[in-house]
């Protein structure tokens, strides 16, 4: 199985950090891609990083973790988020794990920012924890990957591993889905199955 997670931010995303501050935060881009990569490898696992303010660009990347067998994709489509069919049916067509991430709690802001395409596509959504929500996701997806923590799996005690993600939350992440029989987390569904 490929190692890789491919990170996808789009439109406006590399406006972080200087883009209404007061709801996206103070973080840039690289600070989110730096977040990104520190928490993959808490897992073992790779972080691709890509930004694009085209959607033809995004469904290109989209296309090439496809094409790669990457191990999941988190999505940040931005604004194409609440306008891309396109962008929904490469996700689809993908057959990747698939988290919809948004900065922002996009269901307390504009009615139009409520409908997300990509969460339809997606094996989840976060939405409203900040860039924290990368972090999130990717906690996430090495939890349906079955992806143990670096520390826990090599026992070692890396000072530079010692990054955003602690144990604490790890560990939940992997009792949840050592649970998936009760809570139903593969009821029948494929990964980037879109809900019902
Ligand atoms: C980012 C954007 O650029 C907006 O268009 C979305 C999303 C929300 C976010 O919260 O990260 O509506």
């Amino acid at each position: 199985m490929s190692k890789t997670i491919y990170v996808l931010n789009g439109p406006n995303l590399n406006l972080l950090g200087t883009r209404e501050p007061h709801i996206y935060g103070h973080a840039t881009l690289a600070d989110v891609e730096k977040l990104c990569a520190d928490t993959a490898k808490q897992f073992g696992l790779t972080a691709d990083c890509r930004q694009s303010n085209r959607e033809g660009e995004l469904i290109d990347f989209i296309h090439e973790a496809r094409a790669k067998a990457a191990a999941g994709i988190v999505i940040n489509a931005g604004g194409y988020s609440h306008t891309s069919i396109a962008l929904h049916d490469a996700l689809v067509a993908a057959q990747l794990p698939a988290i919809d991430v948004h900065v922002s709690n996009i269901h307390a802001r504009e009615d139009f920012r409520r409908h997300s395409y990509i969460a339809r596509a997606a094996l989840g959504s976060i939405c409203g924890f900040g860039v924290d929500g990368y972090r999130l996701a990717i906690m996430g997806l090495a939890a349906r990957l079955g992806a143990a923590p670096a520390d826990e799996a090599e026992d070692t005690d890396e000072g530079d591993d010692a990054g955003a993600a602690s144990a604490g939350p790890l560990t939940l992440a992997i009792d949840v889905q050592g649970d998936e029989a009760e809570s139903g987390a593969d009821a029948g569904q494929s990964p980037a199955a879109p809900a019902a």
